[in-house]
């Protein structure tokens, strides 16, 4: 009857006789002695199997969550279809993160100037792969490499100098650039949801709390707080080492020309199969994958690198995507391109007798036609000719050239432009990931946003490539950015998906910040009342535009919170901008001239 002693005991072991599995945790010594926390899942009886591995910042033994003596189910859903007991699955948390050894360092940057250590996620890749062969006995010695975004970026980084048993690679959405085009800013404009994402990884190991909320719409909370640099400083993100260094770049001076990938694959090109995948409406990451391939195949590596880009929000590619919020695919597009490409792609390098699947150099979803379409020659290039279409009088849209004319709003930093009809709550992970995909009429009729369109279209218009933005724009402030919505208007009715009559579907978005629009890395005021052109690149699209729809583009000053507020008088670092700096003004739109404002299309066809 006695009850004393401890009831917990310290050396049981689950048994698993009846597991189709063995899962281990080891730790696995990098060149510097440094050990890093790896969970390996081998089938069991295993003999001669290719391993396919992911290094991650969140948390390895989360990649296996669930406690089941069958594989396919004890895995996340990201990696149910290579569950199947023909791969060795094995993931690793990075340095310095959950069970790790070592420092953490944000998206460490590779050895050379901004790291002077001998050691990056170059050479941890390759310490890991070179332990895997040779201690993982169940193993062929051959290794594929996956991920989505950080875990993309990881794939990218051991690409740089790959061991010679990695064969096959897949950065999923890979974050490349974080100052022109993926997590951090856009052309320069910094994304606030950052701010949580700061927290939560460089606070503790494992994971941190999101930032403190005063209220449910986060339209408010981030307004509430000033500038990105005043919230970041009421919730203590200024102790933060990465946060102080972003800070002190805002530009695209060296700190970041150094770390973005494309430019390093570019410099340290590779033969191994690789397929650069993303989503076409990728909240997080729309630039990078794009980016690195293009570089790669302006290097001449287009033969053994593709690109992919699927109809998919961040990272959906390891999920379902039969839809993207009211867009219906035909099937599942994820789990057949998984099924159907992906895995079949990398068996070919990695398992004896697999058979050939060769790919073509770009596989991009046409989601206005609703299919995949394979290219064999995919080219974007700044440079390319591209199919001006001009804004024009009466709020007008078209491929001939306007009479001079001008559009002008007032934009006033206290009531930015929503980029989700309000209330935008903090948590909302199926609002966040549809966003881009939003009807644009919750704000179409707002004063500060200008909206032009063609009249109904007679003719298809296809395009293939990325769109550019080219507007010419004055301005009574002496700052300002430019929002550019490329938009497919759906007609007034459509009856065979009613609730999508009249939608207003963003196609290709973006932003920039217009004290460079002359020069990323060398800002400038803009000189008020003068007209002053503004253009960049628009993320890459095949997309048709059918007969009886519009196309529409919309301009406007402010996509909050997505994006922080420019105060509109220069000031020199916008992270440091005071209440006072923050002021209204009158932008002014040229049509005709002294400025033909327009996007310029990547229209095929004609
Ligand atoms: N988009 C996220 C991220 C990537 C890289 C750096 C920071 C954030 C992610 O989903 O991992």
């Amino acid at each position: 009857m006695v009850q004393t002693g401890n009831d917990i005991v310290s050396d049981w072991q689950q048994p698993e006789d009846n597991f189709d599995y063995v899962k281990k945790d080891v730790m696995i010594p990098m060149r510097d002695g440094v050990k890093l926390h790896t969970v390996i899942m081998i089938p069991k009886g295993a003999h001669d199997l290719p391993i396919l591995l992911e290094r991650t910042p969140y948390n390895a033994s989360g990649f296996a969550p669930n406690n089941s003596p069958h594989m396919k189910d004890a895995v996340w859903s990201g990696d149910t279809d290579w569950a199947d007991g023909s791969y060795i699955l094995v993931w690793q948390d990075i340095r310095g993160k959950y069970g790790s050894e070592g420092d953490y360092v944000m998206v460490r940057p590779p050895r050379g100037p901004l790291n002077p250590t001998k050691t990056d996620d170059t050479t941890d890749a390759y310490d890991t792969i070179d332990w895997l062969v040779k201690n993982v006995d169940q193993s062929n010695g051959r290794v594929g490499m996956i991920g989505s975004s950080y875990d993309g970026w990881t794939v990218t980084m051991a690409l740089l100098d790959p061991h010679p048993a990695l064969k096959v690679a897949a950065p999923e959405s890979p974050m490349v650039d974080g100052w022109m085009g993926d997590d951090w800013f856009h052309n320069g404009a910094f994304r606030l949801g950052n701010l949580d994402y700061f927290t939560g990884q460089m606070t503790q190991a494992g994971s941190g709390p999101s930032l403190p909320r005063w209220g449910y719409d986060d339209y408010s909370n981030f307004l509430r707080a000033g500038s990105a640099g005043a919230m970041a400083r009421e919730h203590g993100l200024d102790k933060l080492p990465f946060w102080q260094r972003l800070t002190a770049h805002p530009a695209y001076d060296a700190f970041w020309q150094l770390q973005a990938v494309d430019k390093m694959v570019a410099a340290h090109p590779t033969n191994i199969p690789t397929i650069w995948l993303q989503g076409f409406w990728d909240q997080e990451d729309i630039y990078g994958a794009t980016h690195a391939w293009e570089a790669l195949k302006k290097k001449g590596y287009g033969d053994t690198n593709h690109l992919v880009i699927g109809p998919w929000w961040h990272s959906q590619i390891n999920r379902s995507a039969e839809h993207l919020g009211p867009l219906k695919w035909k099937g599942d597009t994820a789990r057949d391109f998984r099924q159907q490409e992906l895995i079949p792609f990398f068996n070919q390098y990695l398992r004896d007798g697999a058979p050939a699947h060769p790919m073509p150099q770009a596989m991009i979803y046409n989601p206005a036609e609703n299919h995949w379409q394979d290219f064999a020659n995919w080219t974007v290039s700044d440079k390319q000719q591209r199919t001006p279409l001009y804004l024009q009088a009466d709020m007008g849209l078209g491929f001939g050239k306007a009479a001079a004319g001008e559009d002008s709003y007032v934009s006033d930093p206290a009531k930015p432009v929503p980029y989700l009809q309000r209330p935008i709550p903090a948590d909302n992970e199926d609002r966040w990931r549809t966003w881009l995909v939003q009807d644009q009429r919750f704000v179409s009729d707002r004063q500060d946003v200008l909206s032009y369109q063609t009249p109904v279209l007679t003719k298809a218009v296809k395009l293939e490539g990325a769109p550019f933005a080219d507007i010419f724009a004055k301005t009574t402030g002496t700052a300002g950015d430019f929002v550019v919505k490329l938009i497919d208007v759906y007609p007034p009715t459509y009856p065979e998906q009613p609730e999508m009559g009249g939608y207003q579907l963003p196609i290709a978005l973006d932003i920039l910040r217009g004290r460079y629009r002359n020069s990323f890395s060398d800002p400038s005021p803009i000189p008020a009342n003068k007209v002053q052109e503004y253009k960049f690149r628009l993320p890459t699209v095949n997309y048709t535009f059918k007969p009886g729809h519009r196309i529409m583009v919309q301009i406007q000053s402010t996509l909050f919170p997505v994006y922080d507020r420019n105060p509109q008088k220069y000031v020199p670092n916008i992270f440091h901008a005071k209440p006072s700096d923050y002021q209204k003004a009158t932008i002014s739109i040229q049509h005709g001239a002294p400025g033909a404002s327009a996007v310029l299309l990547p229209v095929v066809g004609q």
